[in-house]
């Protein structure tokens, strides 16, 4: 970027509050932005007028308020598709971490050091082959999770606002259910890959999780909000669900005491919100950033633009 434009890269790798955001957006056409950047209408209303595009590094963009932006003519663009194998192999991990007891197992040789040697009935964790994985939101990531998922043995149904096409369901022999609630009732797994906005917000609500079969756990790479945390944690303690998988978790960077008691009492695996976290994706995400903008400051549509809903690909801020 350095090399390509006139850049003012922020002091720290990590969030600014929102005085040193406006301060370092002044005299600038372009804001980078990330998920810890909330750019609610409020802040975009404050921006200097000078910013025309906000390229956000990240491919989910709840941070951003796109109508206010859409209004204000501030162009938003972000980076699909360069994370997606990578988050994919993360739920997959985590599908398998909870059930297979990798955290405790691994924790019993560096933590306790108390290991009594094998035994038939040692560290007996549940099998993955043979079970129902219901994935809610059958975009990229979720169907680069079902595709790992069938690999594994596991039978793929799925959630998604529209149907896929035979080419999508067929190979994956994925069963598409229109109704949540209905799907709810039948899987043992529920994976979440669907964009956080106002209908999918707490889509996870108590009555969902209380639906689940109770032998049933949940795994979440995509956005903490899509699950009411609160009533996780309530259906967990009460063990009405047998856990979770959590890479993302309501209030970030704390974590409810409750939620990290879970996990210490190995109902729940939790990982710091990395599920794109491998070099790669990041250099892929800066390169499509680059991208974004170039063909921004070209008068170009740039690629990757998030429009609000209901509005145009070819509509213009
Ligand atoms: C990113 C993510 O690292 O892209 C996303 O939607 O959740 C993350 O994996 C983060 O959002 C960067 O902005």
């Amino acid at each position: 970027m350095a090399d390509l434009f006139d850049v003012t890269f922020k002091p720290v790798d990590g969030s600014l509050s929102a005085e040193a955001l406006l301060e370092s957006a002044q005299g600038q056409d372009v804001l980078v932005s990330s998920i810890n950047d909330k750019l609610d209408a409020a802040l975009i209303a404050r921006l200097p007028r000078s910013i025309r595009l906000i390229a956000q590094f990240g491919n989910g963009y709840d941070n951003i308020d796109i109508e206010a932006a859409y209004a204000a003519g501030i162009t938003v663009t972000n980076t699909p598709s360069v994370l997606t194998e990578d988050t994919a192999d993360m739920a997959m991990m985590l599908m398998l971490a909870l059930p297979r007891r990798l955290v405790e197992g691994a924790g019993v040789l560096t933590r306790t050091g108390e290991w009594p040697g094998w035994s038939p009935t040692w560290m007996l964790g549940r099998r993955l082959r043979g079970k129902a994985l219901g994935i809610v939101g059958m975009g990229r990531i979720g169907t680069a999770v079902a595709t790992r998922a069938r690999t594994f043995g596991l039978h793929i149904h799925y959630y998604s606002r529209h149907r896929r096409p035979p080419q999508v369901e067929e190979p994956l022999e994925a069963h598409y259910w229109e109704d949540l609630d209905a799907m709810i009732h039948e899987v043992d797994i529920v994976s979440l890959h669907t964009p956080l906005n106002a209908t999918t917000r707490h889509i996870l609500d108590a009555g969902r999780l209380r639906a689940m079969k109770q032998d049933a756990f949940v795994v979440n790479v995509s956005r903490p909000e899509l699950i009411d945390e609160k009533a996780l944690i309530g259906e967990i303690e009460a063990g009405h669900l047998s856990g979770a998988a959590l890479d993302v978790f309501e209030n970030r960077p704390a974590v409810n005491p409750a939620l990290l008691a879970l996990a210490r009492s190995n109902h729940v695996v939790l990982t710091a919100h990395m599920a794109s976290a491998t070099l790669e994706a990041r250099l892929e995400m800066g390169e499509t950033v680059i991208v974004n903008i170039r063909a921004f400051i070209d008068g170009a549509q740039p690629p990757h633009r998030v429009l609000p809903e209901g509005k145009g690909r070819l509509a213009r801020g």
